[in-house]
């Protein structure tokens, strides 16, 4: 059944519907790349950094932020402009933040992986060590998109990592601090700000300038202009994933507030109009009961325009036939957040195969997720969760192979290596390995 209309503008499928498949492909395809334009810019703007360094930053967050100012060390915050801006947060605030980031913290220490190591018969050693980066580069959006939560979820698990320095820029247009995403920053173990953004920051941190700290690794999301210019310095640094738009995926046995999942569609489609909430269910006037509730509460949200373009542009409402076809559709769509609204979520597990997390029962709303449950809120989006994982600890190391021969152990491998070595015709890689047989 359709909403009154006006009220409420969202797709409404069923699996049983000759296009089903059609409509579902429609819905969930999104096309990441930038045009030929952008490119064009961003290359520009990556070569004026890397070299006229400095005096490039300043040029550009001149022009591009509305600011005026005449040195990098203008655009520069230490550690005391960090605490004094959590200092002045109102304490309820401050706390609220605080919570979170210990939260974040233990979760993360789980994390950490060990360093491993065995030990041959012959007595070799074997084994892996795992090593932090140096230097980690964190990029935070600015304006409507500067989320201080995500300043914690991006530098916590480099700070529990080991990275032995954690840089991040932040663009200030028109020369406004948000002084929640600074504390987040004191919390979280930033040791240097920089309120650069957009492609001339990503190039400051892959290239380095007078200033500016050459990175080993850039996470964070940004514009389409951040992610070009992330694209471009793969491989002289590392990177993260390029995120796409947020997506939630709720699957309902029909047992929840109609209320409550109303508004855990609408908490994702707030992020921008972009952004994707389905819901889905077996029980059809359990459909009728959330659409209704969602006519009913949108007029009360503050982002209500945002809302309405994102559920009308990329929403829907999904009848399916059974909690078989429910998980089917789970594991084609890979949501980057999942929210099982079902009476025994521990069951549905081991068939969970793509998700970037998966929220369980009826109490976890994303929301609890997004800020303060522990996991990490940056997560693979547009299906990539069929290959990726959550931003986390292991993303801030790297390992070593360790490889020790004995004596005896360098014997029994050599005749192995010598063979394989002549057989690709490398005579010193095969001399290098029988020096060390014995008899
Ligand atoms: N849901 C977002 C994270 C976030 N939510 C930040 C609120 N603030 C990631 O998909
Ligand atoms: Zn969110």
């Amino acid at each position: 059944s359709e909403s009154p209309a006006g009220a409420l503008d969202i797709a409404r499928l069923a699996t049983t519907d000759a296009d089903f498949e059609v409509r579902l492909d429609d819905l969930l395809a999104w096309e990441g790349v930038s045009d030929a334009e952008v490119q064009q810019r961003v290359d520009e703007i990556l070569a004026a950094v890397k070299q006229h360094g400095d005096a490039a930053l300043v040029d550009y967050s001149n022009r591009l932020d509305r600011l005026s100012v005449e040195s990098m060390a203008e655009l520069t915050l230490g550690p005391d402009r960090l605490r004094q801006a959590y200092d002045s947060l109102p304490p309820i605030q401050r706390q609220a933040l605080a919570d979170a980031a210990e939260r974040i913290r233990r979760y993360h220490e789980r994390q950490k992986p060990q360093s491993w190591q065995y030990t041959e018969e012959d007595g070799t050693v074997l084994g892996q060590q795992v090593t932090p980066l140096d230097r980690a580069g964190i990029y935070v959006p600015g304006g409507k998109a500067a989320y201080p939560s995500s300043v914690l979820m991006n530098a916590i698990p480099a700070h529990v990592a080991g990275v032995g320095e954690i840089v991040m820029v932040v663009p200030t247009p028109d020369g406004v601090l948000n002084d929640l995403v600074l504390a987040a920053a004191h919390l979280a173990g930033v040791d240097h700000v920089f309120t650069i953004g957009g492609a001339q920051a990503v190039a400051a941190l892959a290239y380095g300038t007078e200033t500016v700290p050459r990175v080993d690794k850039i996470v964070g999301p940004g514009n389409i202009y951040v992610a070009t210019a992330k694209r471009a310095v793969f491989g002289r640094v590392g990177i993260d994933m390029i995120a796409g738009p947020s997506e939630i995926m709720v699957v309902s046995d029909g047992e929840t507030d109609p209320d409550w999942l109303a508004m855990d569609l609408f908490s994702q489609a707030e992020h921008d109009e972009d952004a994707q909430a389905i819901l889905v269910s077996w029980d059809a006037s359990h459909l009728d009961a959330v659409a209704d509730s969602m006519a009913r509460q949108l007029p009360t949200l503050e982002r209500e325009e945002i809302v309405r373009a994102s559920l009308a542009a990329r929403g829907a409402l999904i009848q399916c036939r059974d909690r078989d076809e429910a998980l089917a559709l789970i594991n084609r769509i890979a949501p980057e957040h999942l929210e099982l609204s079902v009476a025994e979520p521990e069951s549905w597990l081991p068939e969970v195969r793509h998700a970037g997390a998966i929220f369980m029962g009826r109490h976890t709303a994303e929301a609890l997720g997004d800020y303060c449950a522990g996991p990490n809120h940056v997560l693979p989006t547009s299906g990539t969760a069929r290959f990726s994982s959550p931003l986390g600890v292991y993303d801030f190391q790297k390992r070593s192979s360790l490889i020790h021969c004995s004596a005896k152990g360098a014997s029994s491998l050599g005749p192995t290596a010598s063979v394989l070595a002549r057989g690709e015709s490398l005579t010193a890689h095969a001399r290098s390995a029988e020096y060390r047989i014995r008899d």
